[in-house]
């Protein structure tokens, strides 16, 4: 292993645009950069999000409530552009003072509830609709247990492995090895879990197979940081093999899935049912 060549002086300065792919948007600094009020539509939700797999989590579970017919779940899906700096605009920090997608506006309340953490944004609609939480305290706590997993978990995912391994200007081995290493430490934690039950929370598909098949579904499958899934041997977990497989054929996750993404097949913005149906025929 390279020796280090750097030494951290005894206060640390933020320097700008340290090369990384994310320089131009990271900061030290909380609140808003510029004024802009965000867009309201028609719908009584109005989420404010991009299509990542914190976004996604929370389309899917739309679509899903959507698809058992909940009419109160129709909602307005804005892009917005992080990459852009959207995320530091006033409206956008009033919804969400932590400045990141997904955030949620509930104007079927009065006054309208802001939701921001994708985590608390699917229990509250959880909990608003009666959908995808079991009311069985032991099952509730079971599938609550595996979405506070998969919250405190992806950072290491997203933020360590990926961030390092794909993102970072320099390839560092120590950063690497380390989140690596806790990343299959993870996917096997999820196999063995798997082994036994159908989904994360037992035999009940909840909030806690919609948050973590957008990260753990999506690294199996081969669809995140380039080559990740051979570096990772993602095969070799044939339990969230088969889970990722078996919730990719819901209608409702092919919708979702397709929000607040650029390119063919999928939507910026979502405003209507009928925007998607053409895409999932
Ligand atoms: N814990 C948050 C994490 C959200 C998050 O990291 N969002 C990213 C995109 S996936 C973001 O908005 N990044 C913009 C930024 O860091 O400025 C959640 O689950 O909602």
């Amino acid at each position: 292993m390279s020796e280090s060549t750097y030494t951290p002086p005894k206060v640390w300065e933020w320097k700008k645009g340290n090369g990384g792919q994310f320089a131009n948007i990271n900061r030290p600094i909380a609140g808003p950069t510029h004024d802009k009020e965000l867009p309201v539509g028609k719908h009584p939700l109005q989420l404010y999000s991009l299509g990542t797999p914190n976004g996604v989590k929370v389309t899917i579970m739309l679509e899903e409530l959507l698809g058992k017919g909940h009419e109160g779940a129709e909602y307005d899906a804005w892009l917005i552009d992080i990459g852009e700096g959207d995320q530091f605009g006033s409206g956008f920090v009033d919804v969400n003072p932590n400045s990141k997608i997904p955030a949620l506006m509930d104007h079927s309340t009065n006054p309208p509830t802001r939701v921001f953490e994708s985590g608390s944004i699917l229990l509250y609609l959880a909990e608003k609709f009666g959908e995808f939480l079991p009311s069985d305290p032991a099952k509730r706590t079971e599938a609550l247990n595996w979405l506070f997993w998969q919250m405190g978990s992806a950072p290491y995912l997203g933020g360590g492995f990926g961030h390092f391994y794909a993102y970072a200007p320099i390839k560092i081995e120590y950063a690497i090895d380390r989140f690596a290493m806790e990343v299959k430490r993870q996917l096997d934690v999820l196999d063995r879990r798997l082994a036994e039950t159908r989904y994360l929370g037992g035999d009940d598909y909840t909030i806690a197979d919609i948050a973590t098949w957008p990260w753990y579904g999506r690294l199996v499958a081969g669809g995140a940081y380039g080559e990740s899934a051979e570096f990772l041997q993602t095969h070799t977990y044939k339990n969230v093999l088969r889970w990722q497989a078996d919730i990719a054929e819901r209608p409702a996750v092919k919708r979702g899935d397709r929000v607040n993404k650029s390119g063919e097949g999928n939507l910026r913005e979502r405003h209507d049912a009928s925007e998607i149906d053409p895409l999932v025929k």
